[in-house]
């Protein structure tokens, strides 16, 4: 697995040897996905939903009794296979270190050379963020056009107002494909499809959701600090709308005062530097601020079936 992890050398053989032990499950025919559940509408419903976030809450304070079944690891050089048993599958969180650090985009993406090189392309982005506390739920009333020199002399005066994100990648495809050439492939996890970029200034801030994706981040330009929490907090999250905790910041005072239950959740706390990948389960709660002008991109074409969001319960 990792050189960084010594405490886990014998993780990877460990999980193979189970595995071969297990190779007979293999050849089974996939489950069929379940249908959503019906809503809680009985005094009964809702008992048994509180009963599901007991054990989830049991369960986690379980895995706390052994560093190979909890906690943040970091890897480097981690092979797709050890990936796919030790992270992708039990839907853990790992921390790649200098996986990408090789692609030339480490060394060229500065604001000037991104301007240089998109120059005056139409772009969208997502803008006036600094008047609303809800843009992200509310995106598209947040999608901005401008040309591409000018959305980054917004960035570069760095605050949360404008950001170049995910939720803007089908209309940017075409205008940013020169960048396209400054990337690498990540054969270990990925197919060759193409990653959804984020530009912004030091300051962006995202706020505390989950995915319906797993996802991973690949970080090229400035660091993020990044807050991961388990599915298993949830009940401590105030998570009203689609996948959003009203919560939104954990580290802000005010808003733990409006939502005391959140003030000891079990989180993670991640830096994420260029040359990095995350890898974010499906249903892990995150956060992320920028602490300089960043740039980053997005996976979620892994070789692995990445499924959920088509029977979300949206509500
Ligand atoms: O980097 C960010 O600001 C947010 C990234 C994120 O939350 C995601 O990819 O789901």
């Amino acid at each position: 697995m990792s050189k960084n992890m010594p405490s886990l050398p014998t993780q990877a053989d460990d999980m193979r040897m189970q595995m071969a032990l297990r190779q007979i499950d293999f050849g089974a025919a996939p489950r069929p996905v379940a249908p959503p559940p019906a809503p809680a509408q009985t005094p009964q419903d809702r008992l048994a939903l509180k009963r599901q976030d007991w054990l989830m809450e049991v369960q986690e304070r379980q895995r706390a009794l052994s560093p190979y079944a909890s906690g943040l690891l970091t890897a480097e050089n981690l092979s797709g296979e050890d990936f796919l048993h030790s992270f992708y599958a039990p839907g853990r969180p790992v921390l790649i270190k200098g996986a990408i650090a090789h692609w030339p985009a480490l060394a060229r993406w500065t604001p000037d050379y991104l301007a240089e090189t998109i120059g005056e392309a139409q772009i969208e982005y997502q803008g006036g963020r600094s008047r609303a506390q809800d843009y992200e739920l509310k995106k598209d009333k947040h999608r901005k056009r401008a040309p591409f020199r000018q959305f980054i002399a917004l960035a570069r005066k760095g605050g949360n107002d404008a950001y170049l994100t995910a939720s803007n990648s089908a209309a940017n495809g075409a205008a940013l494909a020169p960048l396209e050439a400054d990337l690498g492939p990540i054969d270990a996890y990925l197919t060759r499809a193409p990653g959804m970029v984020w530009i912004g200034g030091e300051g962006t801030f995202t706020p505390l959701h989950f995915d319906l994706t797993n996802n991973l981040l690949a970080q090229v330009t400035g660091t993020k600090r990044v807050i991961l929490l388990p599915p298993s907090q949830t009940r401590r999250l105030a998570h009203r709308s689609h996948v959003f905790s009203e919560v939104r910041d954990v580290t802000d005072e005010a808003r733990l005062t409006l939502h005391p239950q959140a003030r000891d959740v079990l989180r993670y706390d991640v830096l994420l530097t260029p040359g990095d990948l995350l890898f974010i389960p499906i249903g892990w709660w995150h956060q992320v601020r920028s602490e300089s002008f960043s740039t980053m991109l997005t996976y979620t074409n892994f070789h692995w079936p990445n499924v959920g969001h088509e029977n979300y319960p949206a509500g």
